[in-house]
């Protein structure tokens, strides 16, 4: 039996609600195949930690965290911290010690789900944005001075490395090739000279390595417009951090809602533990009210099962989470339906037992 012992990490608002719907269903996938278990711990950082001890978490978290397998997250922030202390102090240090360089997006319209987009269909959306994970517009470089003064200045650095740069080009370029053999590099070089300039030569020398990859480069600002006129033309994109969190909030929006949609922040070189979450916040307006959708943590749930080795186990959920969604009878209120947190995770474990073969 196959041990992989996970670091649970719910955080704040409803990724206390959520997280436990996708242990439910990992539980049952694992009961049903057999041959693995994932053990969890949980860890209480988040805003709560950081009211009664000041920070976000431990001084020494990472090394706490670096052992396991994974680690499952909820969502950060909650109006009693201000956001870019919770931000700055839990998920991005964790990004970036862990060297997550790679934050895998899909946005794919799942069966039943009605998308605002006039005339599509479930494979007319079906694209993975690639985001730059630890560095570029996050890397928290900057300051400010003259603090309440009229004088008052701040500046904030983005940082780009061709090192770094380059990793998540490759990383993306291997997901590409893993699909349809197109990548599209996101980039606003004609305004930002210097740093956007650099990722689209890094671009092209990683992706010269690749001849069966067919590519392109598109300011990210019609690209945007490109998302919702055609998105059937879409594979893979890769985006620096800020570029692509804006661009993947849409691809929620246009795959029906941010409680479906997943992510995996991954150490692709194994070196670190690998962090899975859904792309949603912590939504403090319906935290505690258990009705918040737990499909983006359960699909997160299966990146992590897929990224650890369990296939299978991924698949059958992905199989559950489309079955429920095409039948439409327990939906929770952001896709039109009535179901609570618990009946959604419920009916997706029972699909898992019901599965033949
Ligand atoms: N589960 C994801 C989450 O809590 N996100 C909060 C957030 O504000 N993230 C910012 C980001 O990923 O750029």
């Amino acid at each position: 039996m196959k041990i992989y012992p996970i670091a649970l990490i719910p955080g704040d608002g409803i990724g206390h609600e959520v997280c436990p719907e996708g242990i439910k269903v990992i539980n049952a996938v694992s009961d049903l195949l057999g041959g693995f278990r994932l053990t969890f711990e949980a860890f209480p950082y988040g805003c709560e930690y950081y009211l009664q001890h000041g920070k976000m978490m431990a001084d020494d978290a990472l090394k706490i965290l670096e052992p396991f397998a994974a680690i499952y997250f909820g969502a950060v922030g909650f109006p009693t911290v201000p956001d870019h202390i919770s931000l700055h102090g839990l998920l991005l240090p964790v990004r970036q010690g862990f060297e997550q360089y790679a934050n895998v997006r899909p946005s794919l319209l799942l069966p039943g789900v009605p998308t605002p987009l006039r005339d599509k269909k479930p494979g007319d959306i079906d694209f993975i944005v690639v985001r730059e994970n630890t560095e570029g517009e996050y890397s928290g470089a900057g300051g400010r001075i003259h603090k309440g003064h009229d004088l008052e200045l701040a500046v904030e650095t983005a940082i780009f490395t061709r090192e770094g740069i380059r990793r998540v080009v490759r990383y993306a370029a291997e997901v590409a090739l893993s699909r349809k053999k197109k990548l599209t590099n996101a980039t606003k070089s004609n305004a930002q000279r210097h740093s956007m300039v650099l990722w689209d030569e890094v671009f092209d020398e990683v992706t010269a390595d690749y001849p069966d990859l067919q590519t392109d480069r598109m300011l990210v600002d019609a690209l945007a417009a490109r998302f919702v006129l055609k998105p059937e033309s879409l594979d893979v994109v890769v985006a620096s951090n800020l570029f692509a969190d804006i661009l993947t909030d849409l691809g929620s929006a246009l795959c029906g809602s941010m409680g479906i949609a997943p992510s995996a922040n991954l150490n692709p070189e194994r070196r670190y533990p690998s962090l899975f979450e859904p792309v949603h916040g912590s939504a403090p307006d319906i935290a505690g009210k258990g009705i918040a959708n737990p499909i983006a943590a359960i699909w997160s749930a299966a990146m992590m099962l897929e990224f650890l080795g369990e296939k299978e186990a991924a698949d059958r959920v992905m199989k559950a989470i489309a079955a429920v969604t095409a039948e439409g009878r327990t939906l929770t209120g952001d896709l039109g339906g009535q179901a609570r947190t618990t009946e959604v995770g419920d009916a997706i474990v029972q699909h898992i037992r019901n599965a033949v073969g």
